[in-house]
């Protein structure tokens, strides 16, 4: 990948990408985690412009401008509620990935950071998600050879961890 994968521990609200990824919930409106920090940094700018999104399925992802963030723009998109792997987890969290990139990519930005879409109130057992993550990121980076930069920013050790081990066994 040329270095075009980067891992970090940090806060995704601080990181200066063309657009970071909100790990959101259908209404888009806000909420805890990722989200609620998102929205906090961002003012009540984000806010008002998610009203007129009428929210977004599970899978997809919404673009709204990034406000009084480092971001030019955020990428809305809605992680699946793990429920022991038989629902269709996988492939919705892929089309998160997926989507948020190719949306990305309509808008011509070259940069994105995500979270660890899924994995915190939602649920989804890191160790997986991060096999989805890296995986649909590589397969987009290998489609789009002008595409300069994807981040994975991880709030704790662990994740952190279990994405230098995914990179590395690739
Ligand atoms: N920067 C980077 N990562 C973070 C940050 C941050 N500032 N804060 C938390 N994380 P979550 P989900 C990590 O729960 O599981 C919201 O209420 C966190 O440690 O934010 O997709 C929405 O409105 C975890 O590893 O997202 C939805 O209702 C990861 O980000 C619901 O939560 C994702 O945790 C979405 O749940």
């Amino acid at each position: 990948m040329n270095g075009r994968i980067k891992i970090i521990k940090g806060d995704i609200t601080q990181q200066i990408t063309d657009a970071i990824v909100n790990a959101a919930n259908r209404t888009l409106l806000g909420g805890g985690g990722v989200d609620g920090a998102i929205h906090r940094a961002a003012g009540r700018g984000l806010l008002l412009e998610c009203m007129t999104l009428n929210g977004c399925e599970t899978g997809k992802a919404k673009i709204t401008k990034g406000y009084n963030l480092k971001a030019k723009y955020v990428i809305h998109t809605v992680g699946p509620v793990w429920n022991g792997g038989n629902r269709g987890e996988e492939k919705l969290l892929a089309g998160c990935y997926h989507h948020s990139l190719n949306t990305a990519l309509e808008h011509n930005l070259e940069s994105i950071s995500f979270p660890a879409i899924s994995t915190g109130v939602y649920g989804y057992p890191p160790e997986k998600a991060v096999k989805v993550a890296v995986s649909e990121t590589v397969k987009f980076l290998n489609a789009n050879p002008d595409f300069k930069e994807v981040v994975f920013v991880c709030f704790d050790d662990h994740t952190y961890k279990l994405y230098e081990a995914e990179m590395a066994s690739r």
